[in-house]
């Protein structure tokens, strides 16, 4: 039965229904399934408040040193983001999975808007922390996290999306029509 707390996400989970993803190469076996329903039991859907306790961090650890991030943490944050408006941050959960969580998250990736005045006050989408848990790796999940998105950043009418990765993982994202730019990413790093 869905909690309270399950009823709040972070966007409206219709942005992310009829999204078409053959052009990337996409199919599947089952015509029953879709983007976001692509194989029995596992969901592609905006992130929710009770996400925490379904292993968000757990996966972005993945990526990256997630911190001390506790549920009154990632709570606080996830309110922020959701009153900012220009956070997209989407995940892939395996409903089966029997932890007494009522699943678990298996995969995530957010798109980010930045609104400008440049080019008519344009939109720029950004496309962060992409990662799939090690466990599921291999089912085109990634693929599937990567289209939905750069295809919301679309229909949001983004003038471009950008992403930064490693040489390694550039092939992965060409798929999806992105390109090496010949300006260089530079960050000035205050702490780890
Ligand atoms: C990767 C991620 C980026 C993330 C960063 C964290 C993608 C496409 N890129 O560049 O979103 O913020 O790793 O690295 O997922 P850091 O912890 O070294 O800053």
């Amino acid at each position: 039965m869905p909690s309270d707390k399950s009823s709040s996400v972070m966007f409206d989970a219709a942005l992310l229904q009829d999204v078409n993803l053959t052009k990337y190469g996409i199919s599947f076996k089952d015509e029953k399934q879709t983007p976001t329903n692509p194989e029995p039991g596992i969901v592609i859907r905006p992130l929710a408040a009770d996400d925490f306790e379904k292993g968000y961090t757990d996966v972005l650890a993945q990526l990256t040193k997630v911190g001390e991030v506790d549920q009154a943490a990632f709570t606080a944050r996830f309110e922020a983001m959701k009153k900012a408006g220009f956070y997209y941050p989407i995940v892939v959960e395996d409903t089966q999975v029997d932890n007494g969580k009522g699943g678990k998250i298996i995969g995530t990736g957010t798109l980010e808007i930045e609104q400008k005045f440049i080019h008519s006050c344009a939109l720029r989408g950004r496309v962060e922390e992409v990662v799939v848990d090690s466990e599921y790796r291999g089912r085109q999940l990634g693929k599937l996290i990567l289209g939905i998105i750069t295809e919301l950043s679309r229909s949001l009418k983004c003038y471009k999306t950008t992403l930064e990765c490693k040489l390694d993982n550039i092939a992965f994202y060409e798929i999806f029509g992105y390109k090496e730019d010949p300006e260089k990413f530079m960050q000035l790093r205050f702490r780890d």
